[in-house]
């Protein structure tokens, strides 16, 4: 699987805690654009896609949930229920969100601006960009 989980330290003193993400230094691009998914429902699942160029950064700020992730050789699971474990994900993997806690704020950092031709939203042809 080309995603990964990168760490991020978790600063602070007694007033409370602090992490810090830079582009090009904590995280491997500079961030055009940042997002956050919020409020999910119970049970809902989302994403269902991959990418052709965008890598994006994922961290729960607040809460959890799962990132299912499939590379067309291997399948995986990577849960974030920490603001200092972030999942570096890369455009060929494909990703499903999932089990989202009701307190979930998932925060997203892209490497491009939003362009809804770089979604690969069909997996037959995730399968034959990607895949063998
Ligand atoms: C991803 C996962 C982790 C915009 O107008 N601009 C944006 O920058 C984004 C990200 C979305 N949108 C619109 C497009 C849809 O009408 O917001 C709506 C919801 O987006 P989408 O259904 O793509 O959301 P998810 O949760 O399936 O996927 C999102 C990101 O789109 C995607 O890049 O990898 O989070």
């Amino acid at each position: 699987m080309s995603s990964k989980i990168i760490q991020t330290q978790q600063l602070g003193d007694e007033r409370g805690y602090l992490s810090v993400i830079e582009g090009n230094l904590t995280i491997p691009f500079e961030i055009k654009r940042v997002f956050y998914i919020y409020g999910t429902k119970e049970g809902i699942r989302r994403g269902f896609h991959a990418h052709y160029k965008t890598r994006q950064v994922l961290v729960c700020v607040s809460g959890r949930c799962k990132i299912f992730l499939d590379n067309s050789k291997r399948k995986d699971v990577v849960e974030l229920n920490t603001q200092t474990k972030m999942l570096l994900l890369e455009p060929e993997d494909w990703h499903e969100m999932y089990d989202f806690s009701d307190d979930c704020v998932l925060l997203v950092l892209a490497s491009h601006h939003y362009d809804p031709q770089d979604y690969i939203r069909d997996y037959e042809l995730f399968l034959e960009v990607y895949g063998k």
